[in-house]
């Protein structure tokens, strides 16, 4: 489950709906949210980019989808809305995705909320600032020209050890699953 965690998962969400490109057309419910048809709009336009053009160009275009105020990092109000807007994207258009990606999206999704995004953002703000600059939300990632979906394929391009540590502090009091319940007795 954590080989999935690239960069957080808002992040990782939006990166996995512009790896996969835009699904094809087909009937969908109204009202879509202005932010849904934001990020459907930014799916389209990244298609070729991020399927076949250098990862940085890709993460360029997700970055500046994410950082609403334009300030260059993300602080926690913007990882919010992310995590509120690729949801809201999944709930309108999510059927139409490969069935991988749909289980990477909800993965991330679940696990955003699980862990929470403020312990998330925490966890990658090396100076403390509150916000995430480029460095810092992509630190666990060795960044190179290969398109974004090669580069999420290959172990190598992740430090797993600093992810584990990152995790690891992320998670201090996560329960074991509980033992298995005794068999009956007489069977
Ligand atoms: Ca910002
Ligand atoms: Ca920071």
């Amino acid at each position: 489950m954590t080989r999935r965690w690239r960069f957080g998962p808002p992040l990782t969400a939006l990166l996995l709906l512009l790896a996969a490109g835009a699904p094809p057309a087909r009937s969908e419910p109204a009202a879509p949210s202005d932010a849904a048809v934001a990020l459907d709009g930014l799916i389209g336009r990244a298609t070729a980019t991020c399927r076949d053009g250098p990862a940085p160009a890709c993460i360029d275009l997700a970055w500046t989808f994410a950082d609403g105020n334009g300030d260059g990092a993300l602080d926690l109000a913007e990882v919010r809305a992310l995590r509120a807007t690729v949801a809201a994207w999944a709930a309108w258009k999510g059927a139409a995705l490969p069935e991988q990606t749909r289980a990477g999206l909800a993965l991330a999704l679940w696990a955003a909320d699980s862990v929470g995004l403020d312990k998330l953002v925490a966890a990658y703000d090396a100076d403390g600032d509150g916000r995430l600059d480029r460095a810092e939300a992509l630190a666990d990632l060795r960044l190179d020209d290969r398109p974004l979906r090669a580069l999420l394929a290959d172990p190598a391009a992740l430090d797993r050890a600093a992810l584990q540590r990152r995790l690891n502090a992320l998670l201090p009091r996560a329960t074991p699953l509980p033992a298995p319940a005794p068999a009956p007795a007489g069977r």
